[in-house]
């Protein structure tokens, strides 16, 4: 979430202020006219798909208009792009850490370069983010590669880090291998940002990679691609980009030569990639979903804490995994809370992301990314709606001003335990839209029990003006990410995953690094001429 100005650059308030309609031309051109045509990026050169069984129509999100069609790549291309990473793994992880670095801060320096900024964030947008946030999520590109370039110069100095042994006759060090080819598979809510967090650490332990972005989103994973390859280019063969559906993610789950997968998405795909990977025993990390609450005691300050109730599920158009899509509200706060955060929800602008009238504007809503996940956001509100236990409190349509689009109003709901004691299906299942569910909690027990009573566990928040509160829930949350007053900030500092089916294993922070590293013990007998001993060894025989 922040990214710190070279002097050289402007900042990124400037940044964000600068972006202009003929950049916005460009990266449409870009975006037609190149990738629909070669979008495949395999050993540094974008190519066609051989024999292409299939195409894929990129759909902006405001208009609902075909931006690009692109067709998508067979198992022969994605052979070619395990080919060109396994060519390319020796030297590459051979070079050692402060070697890969200086590529990669090339690599932050073309991304933070005007012209190529303003292109890939208003490429970003087409999916649905207003421009603001898109702005937002390429800082933090940015400034991931330049963080796992210190990460991989302190790497090198990590390299025979010794091991205290309780038996002098021996000493012992630590290496840190690259894991070998890194095959990625990323999702649509953060095309850009998502990739980074693999590709970053990847690079600075030393894999090379194939990555897949979602087929809804492909586009600006190759505007990325071919930024690097014009100005800060890395060897041929380190990353290569294939175009497709999840079938190709299977070919590359299921590859020979993957050594290593790595998804973000959804808890079913999730499955079926780590079933996928199983037969060859790949070492995998998932990123899956969330339900994740938030938790607000009748002590939090009342506008505070509905502007990060709205934040934590309403921004990216409540497209995170770790969306706090579940209010815990304290009881005697509960009338007031939900009067005001109904006043600011309806508040909130409904945008064309790539209007140039709105679309700087921070706080405002762009549509859902696809039909599909309209439609799904709408079914789950629609059931919802049907249970005597749920009373929609606002949202839960379309917006009548904005006749074309996947726009999906903010929506409030309000559920009542039933007489088994649970809550509407909706609760616990992740909606991955605009959608807060509400529930009233008395005590600061069952606050934390109503909050850990998901299969999920990638994040939680909590709010109230007493510290050690605060704490006790903190520790008593079961997630991987707990924010105490406030709801998603994610630094690339800090690690990030879920605990129970949010995933295995984490992202970002020096965590991130060892996703993509193997541990190798080297260990030396050092008690020279002193024999072991073991054996009783008979007298040498006459040769
Ligand atoms: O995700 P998928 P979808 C959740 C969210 C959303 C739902 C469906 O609830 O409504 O998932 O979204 C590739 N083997 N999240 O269908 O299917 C696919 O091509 C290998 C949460 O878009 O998980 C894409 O590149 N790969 C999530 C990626 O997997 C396969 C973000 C993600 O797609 C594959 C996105 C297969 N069998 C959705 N099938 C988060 N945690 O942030 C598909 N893919």
């Amino acid at each position: 979430m922040r990214n710190e100005p070279t002097p050289t650059e402007p900042d990124s308030n400037e940044r964000h202020a600068a972006t202009s309609s003929s950049a916005r031309a460009r990266s449409d051109a870009m975006a037609t006219k190149i990738f629909t045509q070669t979008p495949l990026f395999i050993d540094n050169t974008f190519v066609a798909p051989r024999n292409p069984s299939s195409k894929i129509d990129v759909i902006d999100a405001a208009t609902e208009n075909v931006i690009a069609t692109l067709p998508e790549a067979s198992a022969a291309d994605v052979d070619s792009a395990f080919d060109a990473a396994d060519r390319a793994f020796p030297e590459w992880s051979k070079l050692g850490g402060a070697a890969r670095a200086k590529y990669m801060l090339k690599i932050a320096e073309a991304v933070k370069k005007q012209s190529n900024y303003d292109q890939l964030a208003l490429l970003e947008s087409h999916m649905g983010k207003p421009l603001a946030e898109s702005k937002w999520d390429v800082d933090d590109v940015a400034y991931c590669f330049e963080y796992y370039a210190t990460k991989a110069t302190e790497l090198d100095g990590k390299q025979g880090t010794p091991v205290p042994l309780p038996d002098e006759d021996y000493k012992c060090e630590l290496r840190y291998d690259a894991m070998g080819v890194a095959a990625c598979i990323v999702p649509w809510n953060y095309p850009l940002l998502m990739a980074t967090w693999k590709l970053a650490p990847a690079l600075a332990a030393g894999c090379t990679v194939v990555i897949k972005p979602s087929e809804f989103t492909p586009l600006t994973l190759l505007l990325l691609m071919k930024i690097i390859n014009d100005e800060a280019p890395l060897p041929p063969g380190v990353i290569n980009v294939v175009i497709g559906t999840g079938r190709v993610g299977q070919m590359m789950a299921s590859h020979p030569r993957a050594d290593k997968v790595a998804f973000t998405g959804s808890e079913a795909t999730g499955s079926k990639v780590m079933a996928t990977a199983a037969p060859s025993i790949k070492n995998v990390s998932l990123e899956l979903g969330g339900k994740s609450a938030i938790i607000v005691f009748d002590d939090a300050s009342l506008d505070i804490a509905v502007e990060w109730v709205m934040f934590g599920c309403f921004w990216t158009n409540g497209q995170i995994c770790s969306a706090t899509s579940r209010l815990l509200i304290h009881k005697p706060l509960e009338a007031a809370f939900l009067t005001r955060l109904v006043e600011c929800a309806k508040a909130i602008p409904i945008i064309n992301p790539l209007d140039p009238a709105q679309a700087e504007a921070t706080g405002a809503l762009g549509p859902l990314v696809a039909k599909r996940q309209l439609d799904t956001v709408s079914r789950l509100v629609n059931e919802a709606c049907k249970d005597n236990h749920a009373t929609l409190l606002t949202g839960g349509r379309r917006p009548p001003s904005m006749p074309k689009g996947y726009f999906y109003e903010p929506t409030v709901l309000h559920l009542t335990p039933k007489a088994n004691g649970k809550y509407p299906e909706i609760w616990t299942t992740e909606v991955f839209g605009p959608v807060l569910s509400v529930v009233t909690f008395e005590t600061e027990a069952e606050a934390v029990r109503l909050a850990n009573g998901t299969s999920f566990g990638l994040a939680a928040a909590v709010l109230s003006a007493d510290g050690p509160r605060c704490r006790r829930v903190a520790a008593a949350l079961q997630a991987g990410i707990v924010w105490v007053q406030c709801s998603q900030p994610a630094f690339c500092d800090a690690p990030w995953g879920g605990f129970k089916r949010s995933g295995i294993g984490r992202e970002l922070g020096e965590a991130g690094l060892y996703n993509y590293l193997e541990m190798k013990q080297v260990t030396t007998y050092v008690a020279g001429d002193k024999p072991l001993g073991w054996y009783a060894l008979p007298p040498r025989s006459k040769l």
